[in-house]
């Protein structure tokens, strides 16, 4: 037994050595490989047609050039193209004219092939790239070119995409760019390689081994990444450790950003505010003290030279105990521009987070961060960019978009979402979150009018901002399969596609996936697609349905625990946020209340603020709600809302009914490890509503609706449960 644990555990971070032993003890199932392999696994072209027409054109590949972004970019269509056709074709970098395929940027094209492009280079940036199907002596090619290398890059994953997905490589003209600059992962990873809010295993940065041994994982981390445009990684938490700018540290971080640099992927860090103090011997990190000043442009010029395109830092301050510039009587202005200052020599940025409440501001914790940051609009230098999470609480299966968008228009704001499944079920539900992203993208905020949309003000087309970004909270660990859960691989998929494009409709996303990753017969994409766009409504129903919030069991936040009034800080108790008593439940956030609404657009505070408006998804985030109070259907609130636990629970039931029915599809081993995963889901889908429901009916005094399972434990039992080692809860 134990020389089993050893096999899984020195296997572990080494697919490759995993293959060779495979190969070695002829053990069938490799399908341990399949998990690692993500969207990518270029599995042969199933269709007949389709093989013919993809062999026809494919038939040799020339690049014009010699960056390494380049070569990688003709071996991976190489390596894909002998997997998806069958066919080993060859490179070379002979004439245009004798290619199928061109890769080119287009300070290398002949006259001719620039002049059948140039009106298509002219729409793209200078990530974009274009494929388009020209004419070289009367035969058909295909060129891929760009402004810049990593456009090529780009442009050849779109290009397998197609092959992958099984889309017609005729006549192509696509012109495509991406519409935000800074597309970019928050690794919450500790030094000692835990991860903050992490359930798929250990960090896969190895510090210690850092930076003479590079793990093979830390090439295919930057492949995967630049197949879905992702071009940035904060490698560290945002409570963050001040020794990662230490000149220890940074030896190994430069090996990480050497490794990245040819995949278009640039390293941010988080920089602890009080580091000056910390690894610095001064006495003070007061921003406007000018030895700080010096201690911040010194430590800038020594990370430049490690790392000459080092992106910037992340900074987390004055929230939940790290510290800021208010520990001394200053603002996030002044910290923020004076980090801008340190690094804008070198062209790097400063991402300054506002997710800031207070356990001394008495006030609603969801507009603690509007009001403080409001005042700043236009205060900041050119390079910081605010970054505003989604919600105004924190990351939960639905909140309303955050007030600061669209309160700060001469402020770049980029979006902070959260990957790794923190309030949603850990790396054990399934739920599909670029649903809950396109979401919020969509919002329409009215702050110039109709039709301005959360995508418009991160895209900086609304105020006509050029930082623009994007920042989703990774869900990748050393779990073999990255992400804890094959489906959970989708929500970082899913992220990097809305940070290319905020404006992707996430059912196409899911069906790309889907194709991608397990298999293109229509009797599987369509019911897993339906599937994966329906888990995120089950997850709000099972968990808080009709503008519930932050009624997860504290800490570590797995499950429910809407009883918990005990902890020191108020707004860390679930009790602060339903407010359930005899009268009703919810939290009156209208004029009547907190007026948290008023933080809004007019058009949108209209809404939110009237009870017969507002929308019921959001109805007790913004109201307390008497348990009588009749919703649109005519149901009762409390019977509406028990009959809403209880629909998540049958809509995971029919997950698990669709799942049972694609087996034939599917190899046994995701298959199994699937169908494990939503079983557990439904056993706590049911917990989570029997747990609610036993609770809020100590406040509403009435019977469950009939439609509504009887509940299979007493509220005892439910509060009884503890979870002291949950993962991901340093
Ligand atoms: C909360 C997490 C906490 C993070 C914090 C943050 O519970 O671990 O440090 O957000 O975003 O969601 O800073």
């Amino acid at each position: 037994m134990n020389s089993i644990k050893l096999f899984f555990i020195d296997i572990h971070k080494n697919p490759i050595f995993l293959y060779g032993l495979v190969l070695l003890f002829g053990i069938q199932k490799t399908i341990a490989q399949t998990d690692y392999k993500l969207w990518l696994q270029y599995n042969k072209v199933a269709n007949s047609e389709k093989i013919t027409e993809y062999q026809a054109i494919n038939k040799n590949i020339v690049t014009i050039g010699n960056s390494e972004t380049i070569q990688i970019a003709a071996k991976e269509l190489q390596n894909a193209f002998k997997s998806l056709i069958n066919k080993t074709v060859p490179l070379s970098n002979k004439t245009a004219e004798s290619a199928n395929i061109i890769l080119a940027n287009e300070s290398n094209l002949s006259p001719e092939l620039l002049n059948q492009t140039k009106t298509e280079l002219q729409k793209i940036n200078n990530e974009g790239f274009v494929i388009k199907t020209i004419q070289l002596k009367n035969k058909p090619q295909i060129l891929i070119t760009s402004k810049k290398d990593i456009g090529l890059l780009y442009g050849i994953f779109h290009y397998l995409r197609l092959l992958q997905t099984n889309q017609s490589i005729s006549n192509l003209n696509i012109i495509d760019s991406p519409n935000t600059n800074v597309r970019i992962l928050n690794h919450w990873d500790n030094l000692n390689e835990s991860v903050e809010r992490g359930y798929a295993g250990s960090s896969i940065w190895n510090w210690q081994k850092l930076p003479d041994f590079i793990d093979q994982r830390y090439i295919d981390y930057a492949r995967a990444n630049a197949s879905i445009g992702i071009n940035g990684t904060v490698l560290n938490n945002v409570n963050a450790n001040a020794l990662i700018l230490t000149p220890q540290y940074l030896e190994k971080v430069k090996a990480l950003a050497n490794t990245f640099r040819p995949y278009g992927i640039k390293v941010y860090l988080t920089a602890r505010f009080s580091a000056p103090i910390e690894i610095g011997k001064l006495n003070t990190a007061d921003p406007l003290s000018s030895e700080v000043q010096q201690w911040w442009k010194d430590k800038a010029k020594e990370i430049y030279k490690y790392i000459p395109d080092f992106g910037g830092f992340l900074v987390k301050a004055n929230s939940e105990g790290q510290p800021g510039p208010q520990n001394y009587g200053r603002n996030h202005v002044d910290g923020a521009n004076m980090l801008a200052d340190a690094i804008a020599p070198f062209g790097g940025i400063v991402m300054w987070r506002a997710f800031v409440y207070s356990e001394h501001d008495a006030d609603d914790r969801a507009k603690q961060a509007y009001s403080e940051f409001v005042p700043y609009d236009g205060k900041f230098r050119d390079n910081v960019i605010v970054q505003v999470k989604n919600g105004a609480i924190d990351f939960q299966p639905r909140e309303p978009f955050h007030p600061l968008f669209g309160a700060m228009p001469k402020t770049p704001l980029m979006m902070e979402f959260q990957i790794t499944q923190e309030y949603l079920g850990f790396s054990t539900h399934l739920v599909f979150l670029p649903k809950l992203f396109q979401e919020t993208l969509e919002a329409d905020t009215f702050s110039k009018g109709k039709g301005s949309s959360i995508a418009k003000i991160i895209d900086g087309s609304l105020d006509n901002h050029q930082l623009t970004g994007i920042a989703g909270v990774a869900n990748i660990g050393s779990d073999l399969n990255w992400c804890g859960h094959p489906f959970a691989q989708a929500n970082w998929y899913g992220f990097g596609r809305l940070a290319w494009n905020p404006n992707l409709d996430s059912k196409t996303i899911a069906e790309e996936w889907l194709r991608m990753t397990f298999s293109n017969d229509e009797k599987f994409v369509l019911p897993v697609q339906e599937m994966m766009i329906e888990s995120r409504e089950a997850v709000v129903n099972y968990m808080t349905p009709l503008g519930l919030h932050h009624i997860m069991d504290t800490g570590h936040h797995y499950g429910p625990g809407p009883w918990v009034s005990n902890l020191s800080r108020p707004e860390w108790n679930p009790v602060y946020y339903h407010k359930a008593d005899k009268n009703g439940i919810g939290f009156d956030r209208s004029s009547t209340g907190s007026n948290a609404t008023a933080q809004y657009a007019p058009e949108v505070a209209k809404e939110f603020n009237d009870i017969a408006k507002c929308p019921e998804k959001d109805l007790l985030w913004f109201h307390h709600v008497s348990w009588d109070y009749k919703l649109k259907n005519g149901a009762t609130l409390w019977n509406g809302l028990a009959l809403k636990y209880q629909e998540g629970v049958n809509q995971v039931a029919s997950m698990q009914s669709t799942w049972n029915k694609i087996k034939p599809y599917v190899d046994e081993q995701r298959f199994n490890e699937v169908e494990m995963l939503l079983n557990i889901q439904q056993k706590e889908a049911k917990w989570w509503r029997d747990a609610c429901l036993l609770y809020f009916q100590q406040f509403s005094g009435k019977d469950l609706p009939s439609g509504v399972e009887k509940p299979t434990q007493t509220l005892e039992y439910f509060k009884s449960l503890k979870f002291p080692f949950a993962p991901g809860n340093n």
